[in-house]
């Protein structure tokens, strides 16, 4: 017999419905699902693949323990107590700090990454904390939590309301969307300009997006944050400064009109490469536009001025009335949401040991973590504890790492496969697949541009023999606690709810003040583990039954009902209210950004005429770890060097032979492309490749192993955020 079960595809930030279809406990089909009530049906090619992630003969099925250097099978009970043994000996000589964890992007993913890493790493006490973050969208962070006082309260594009778009560094028709969660951006897209409105793409290279666009401009890698800052000029000379509503809520528009008069669009043209009429062009087109969203995203954020250009974007989306406005960039509201304090947002709590890079929203920048492994002294990480994550692939300078990764006294891993981080391990713990799993999108519905809430069961029982993420997780958490090894992690679990019930009854804008702890706690439902606190969180939230007081509000019970989501409705005002900042206003002028500036004034004369590296992505592919899908990778190969005509004359390259590509960090040879799809003095290399180390377990692709981009980017970065510079990264090209 059949049996269809719906679940949202927990791959990218799209979270599209899925409908996995069932015979005899197989997987046989997975399509869109027509009926979500956000994605429609969509679906892109790598939804559909799950169960070929999911019957992978590579993807790891029990603990492997590395003896005399090889990997060995090994039962839970054995691996968690190597892992005892060695983690205690070293936390008890050596101290908390000597501990380690880095945490991959796939923790966003699922709720037991989300619920209860902070268990763990609260637990180890360690302040050696880096996450994919800071090779991705911290300066995003930042910059909000500056701006609005929570470094949560990211603005998204009103994509369906919107009348014009203009989108930097970003390629959503390939990625699917970053920090804007939206299933079927291709559709979304066109929708805004059958409607008769506009889209911009301002990107170095042209992608798909940019070619489905309106309008393309090509810009100068990294210098996103000068192209702003002169929309900035323009609307203040031009007088068209509207914030409107917003007006009564803001602070710094003097110090913003100040700074922005050096950048006018003919200083900054040779530098973005973008001619001053189109600038003054594109102003007046932005601001007469009925409503205008402006969406910068990983292209914007990922250079040594992210934190610049981010807050840019919200600073001319304020400027032009369209922040908080339908049509504008709005804030979701999403159904987990609880009352946050006016706390304000600051870094810089505690530094790396190394090189002093503050501490942003408890971590420190991924790309210091060789530094601080390799560097002797007290507070040295001799221990890593690595979730889900690839930084051998994914981090800068990352053959430094590599071989950093190599000297650790001690690593544990917990993924799906033996990558090229993972062999390093000492102890690897598989984690289940998506398809063994309850899902439920905690982060992206808190960047989505329309509120839904959508809950997934598991769409098969747990594999023998595997155990769920959480409770591996716990089972750390004990560990680091100096718990007995196998002590019942029952009264973890208890707690790890406790904490949420806790905060929320003493939160006066929380409905369930005041309430008895113990009596929330027992009216929750869900079992043990994540879903407990989901229920939880839902009925405390901007929807929720509250316990009682809204009886038709929302529960993990009533997502139940609902597979296919629920419609919570178009996204709406929530300023000020929503502002965390201690005096309830928006900062548009914060100290540390304004001091940050005079950087921009020396990129003005920084354009030496060299090759600036930037990244591309596939469809078929997510970040480093889905090559070993066949049907992902099979077809033309994707690792090449994109290289112009021009500079491909002037090189001595051609097209289908190979290039040397060498920057301060290292050196890599890939085959060449030319294309007139890129802006001349920029080469586009896509990341995520290099499976030909010695010691990863994945044999399709080791077939088609690419090589790795991240061997030639130097450890740079954005000193706001400490987020890595992986954009426009200065390299040498010659022919090999
Ligand atoms: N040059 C360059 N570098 C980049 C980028 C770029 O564009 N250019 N992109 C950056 C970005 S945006 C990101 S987010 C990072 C990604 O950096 P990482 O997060 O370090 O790397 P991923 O390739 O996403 O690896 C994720 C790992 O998690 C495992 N995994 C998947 N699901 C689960 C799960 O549920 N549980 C566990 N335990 N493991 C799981 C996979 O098998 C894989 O090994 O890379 C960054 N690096
Ligand atoms: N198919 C696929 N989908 C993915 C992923 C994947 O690996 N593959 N990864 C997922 C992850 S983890 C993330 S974070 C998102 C990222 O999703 P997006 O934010 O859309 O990022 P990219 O697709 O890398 O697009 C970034 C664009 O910025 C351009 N760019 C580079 N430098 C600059 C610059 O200085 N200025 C400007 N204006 N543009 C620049 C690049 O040419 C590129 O087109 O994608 C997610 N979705
Ligand atoms: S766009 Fe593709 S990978 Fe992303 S959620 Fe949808 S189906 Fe999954
Ligand atoms: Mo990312």
């Amino acid at each position: 017999m059949t049996t269809i079960v719906y679940r949202t595809c927990p791959l990218c930030e799209a979270t599209c419905g899925l409908a996995v279809e069932i015979d005899d406990g197989q997987v046989r089909r997975i399509r869109g699902d027509r009926d979500d009530v956000f994605s429609h049906g969509f679906l892109c090619p790598k939804g559909s693949t799950l169960q070929h992630l999911h019957n992978d003969p590579d993807r790891l099925r029990t603990p492997l323990i590395k003896r005399n250097g090889r990997f060995v099978e090994a039962t839970w009970d054995e691996a968690f107590d190597v892992i005892a043994n060695r983690l205690r000996s070293i936390l008890d000589e050596h101290g908390h700090y000597s501990v380690g964890v880095y945490l991959g992007n796939p923790n966003v993913h699922n709720m037991s990454g989300v619920i209860y890493n902070r268990a763990f790493i609260k637990t180890l006490g360690s302040k050696n904390v880096y996450t994919a973050s800071t090779i991705d969208q911290m300066p995003k962070h930042v910059s909000s939590g500056l701006l609005f006082g929570h470094p949560d309260l990211i603005p998204v594009p009103d994509l369906d309301r919107t009348d014009y778009l203009l989108i930097l560094g970003a390629n959503p028709l390939v990625s699917n969307g970053s920090l804007a969660t939206a299933p079927d951006w291709p559709g979304r897209l066109d929708t805004i300009r059958r409607r008769g409105g506009k889209v911009v793409v301002v990107d170095p290279r042209q992608t798909k997006t940019a070619a489905a666009a309106d309008e393309h401009l090509f810009i100068r890698p990294g210098t996103d944050a000068l192209w702003l800052f002169a929309i900035v000029q323009v609307l203040w000379e031009q007088d068209l400064v509207r914030p409107r509503r917003l007006l009564d809520h803001l602070d710094g528009l003097d110090e913003v009109a100040a700074a922005c008069a050096a950048f006018s669009p003919e200083r900054v043209a040779d530098a973005t490469g973008i001619d001053p009429e189109t600038t003054r062009r594109m102003v007046i087109e932005l601001a007469g536009a009925d409503t205008a969203a402006v969406y910068g995203r990983f292209g914007t954020q990922t250079t040594e001025y992210g934190t610049l250009a981010a807050w840019l974007v919200d600073v001319v989306n304020i400027l032009t009335g369209n922040l908080d406005e339908p049509g504008g960039a709005m804030f979701s509201r999403p159904a987990t949401e609880q009352p946050r304090p006016r706390r304000g947002f600051r870094t810089g709590r505690w530094a790396s040991r190394v090189h002093g890079f503050p501490e942003v929203r408890g971590e420190l920048p991924v790309a210091t973590l060789a530094d601080e492994i390799e560097t002797d002294g007290e507070g040295q990480i001799r221990v890593l504890v690595t979730i889900a994550g690839n930084p051998v692939l994914s981090a800068p300078d990352a053959g430094r790492l590599d071989r950093a990764l190599g000297s650790l006294e001690f690593m544990v891993s917990i993924d799906l496969y033996r990558n090229e981080t993972t062999r390093h391990a000492d102890v690897i713990l598989p984690a289940p697949s998506p398809l063994n799993r309850a899902h439920y999108d905690f982060a992206f519905t808190g960047l989505s541009v329309h509120n839904v809430a959508n809950y997934s069961p598991p769409v098969l029982p747990p594999e023998e023999g595997m155990l769920d993420e959480w409770e591996i997780l716990l089972r750390l958490t004990a560990i680091a606690a100096g718990m007995p090894v196998d002590a019942d992690i029952g009264p973890l679990d208890d707690m790890v709810l406790a904490t949420v019930v806790n905060a929320a009854v003493s939160n006066d804008r929380s409905p369930v003040h005041g309430r008895d702890p113990a009596e929330i706690m027992a009216a929750t439902d869900g079992g043990r583990g994540p879903e407990r606190v989901l229920d939880m969180l839902l009925r405390t939230g901007p929807y929720g039954d509250g316990y009682g007081t809204e009886p038709d509000g929302l529960s993990l019970a009533m997502l139940r009902r609902n597979p296919h989501g629920v419609d919570l409705g178009a996204l709406e005002p929530r300023l000020p209210d929503t502002l965390c900042t201690p005096n309830g206003r928006i900062d548009l002028a914060p100290a540390s950004i304004m001091a940050d500036i005079p950087r921009l004034e020396a990129l003005l004369a920084d354009h030496d005429g060299g090759v600036r590296l930037i990244g591309r992505r596939d469809l078929r592919s997510n970040n480093s770890w889905m090559h070993n899908l066949e049907v992902l990778v099979r077809g033309k190969e994707r690792c090449t060097l994109l290289v112009h005509p021009g500079d491909a004359e002037r090189l001595g390259l051609v097209d289908g032979g190979e290039a040397v590509v060498t920057s301060d960090a290292g050196e890599i040879t890939v085959p060449v492309v030319i294309t007139d799809g890129i802006m001349p003095g920029v080469v586009s290399l896509p990341h995520g490749w290099g499976h030909d180390l010695e010691g990863v377990g994945m044999q399709v692709a080791a077939r088609r192993p690419g090589v790795n981009v991240n061997t030639v980017t130097p450890g740079t970065v954005d000193p706001l955020s400490g987020n890595a510079a992986l954009s426009g990264v200065p390299v040498e090209v010659r022919p090999a």
